[in-house]
């Protein structure tokens, strides 16, 4: 390729972003743009399928059938976002077992909050609540992403958290229309899951490596502290209804901005669970690492079985 067809690629590919429309995987696009979708939608992936542990945990000891059943379904959907996100990733020209091996050595990371341990079940009304709604306050911008597989397989996504946030929501409102102390584990369950889900929404944009370039090419459509404070917003009066109190003493609503301020959560914890000293990163990646193993007879024989179906074309 010329050196002027090249420049004339990138045109086009500025022109797309300015006119906010969509970069799709034949499209040309910087490498800067590929690579730092690459390393988002990943950690993303991985993020999905190690998510699934904290609740998979629960879901011999789930408290009724119904429960349960339910628990398994939003396990399961966590699977399948995991698999919309590597085959977006895929149409970016990377290989899904070359992410895998990367989250397995620990060059690409997942989400701090899966290194977090579940104590009680009132930890799944929490994750699904809180997680699941910082999730949503994350991913609805991520629909309008500029990159076309991204936004479309988060528009599925989003759905699925939607009904996770409210299923965590209903279990936490039964367990606090419960006895005292169903509701002293609701309580226990928030003051542990409040800080860390503040910090899903990552750094404080001061500190933030990647968002102001990420937001240039519209990939990320809002700052890191813009997303933190809509979550705030938007939880604090929910758990008003649940009787709950937010573990921040800071907590006031200013009145003139419409917001809440609040006490920002200890970065220097993310850091340290995000180079791997949270509480249960050793656990998280161990047990990834053993599933994917003990899966190697299913992928051989599902190798085995394509090529079987492919001698047949022959
Ligand atoms: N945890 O420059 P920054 C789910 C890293 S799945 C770990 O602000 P960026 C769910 C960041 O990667 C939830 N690492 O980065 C699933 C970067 O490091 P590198 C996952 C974090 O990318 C199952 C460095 O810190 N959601 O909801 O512009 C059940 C500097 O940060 C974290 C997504 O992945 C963190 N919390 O912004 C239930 C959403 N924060 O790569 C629920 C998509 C920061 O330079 N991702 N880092 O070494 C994003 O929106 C963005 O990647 C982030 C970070 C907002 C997370």
């Amino acid at each position: 390729m010329s050196h002027l067809g090249y420049a004339a690629l990138m045109d086009s590919f500025q022109a797309t972003i300015d006119a906010d429309g969509r970069i799709e995987p034949r499209d040309a696009m910087p490498d800067g743009y590929r690579k730092t979708l690459i390393r988002q939608i990943a950690q993303h992936a991985h993020s999905e399928i190690i998510g699934m542990q904290p609740e998979g945990n629960w879901i011999s000891r789930a408290p009724s059938l119904r429960r349960k059943a339910i628990l398994m379904a939003k396990v399961q959907d966590e699977a399948g976002h995991g698999l919309y996100l590597y085959a977006a990733a895929e149409t970016l020209g990377v290989d899904r077992a070359d992410l895998l091996d990367m989250l397995h050595t620990g060059r690409q990371k997942y989400s701090s909050i899966f290194n977090y341990p579940t104590l009680t079940w009132a930890d799944i009304g929490a994750i699904g609540w809180l997680v699941d709604g910082a999730a949503i306050v994350n991913q609805v911008p991520l629909c309008r992403c500029s990159y076309g597989p991204y936004a479309r397989a988060m528009v599925r996504v989003c759905k699925e958290e939607s009904f996770h946030q409210r299923q965590g929501f209903e279990i936490l409102h039964t367990l606090c229309n419960g006895t005292e102390g169903q509701k002293a584990m609701a309580q226990d369950a928030l003051d542990r899951w409040w800080w860390p889900s503040l910090m899903m929404f990552g750094p404080p944009d001061a500190s933030s490596t990647h968002s102001e370039q990420s937001m240039a090419w519209g990939i990320k459509r809002h700052s890191n502290d813009e997303l933190r404070q809509r979550f705030v917003d938007m939880t604090v009066p929910q758990a008003d209804v649940l009787g709950l109190r937010v573990p921040d003493d800071g907590l006031v609503y200013d009145e003139s901005t419409g917001h809440y301020s609040f006490t920002e959560p200890d970065y220097t914890e993310l850091y340290a669970v995000v180079k791997g000293n949270g509480p249960c990163n050793e656990k998280r990646l161990a047990h990834r690492v053993k599933a994917h193993e003990d899966g190697a007879w299913v992928r051989e024989a599902a190798a085995a079985y394509a090529a079987k179906q492919q001698e047949a074309v022959a």
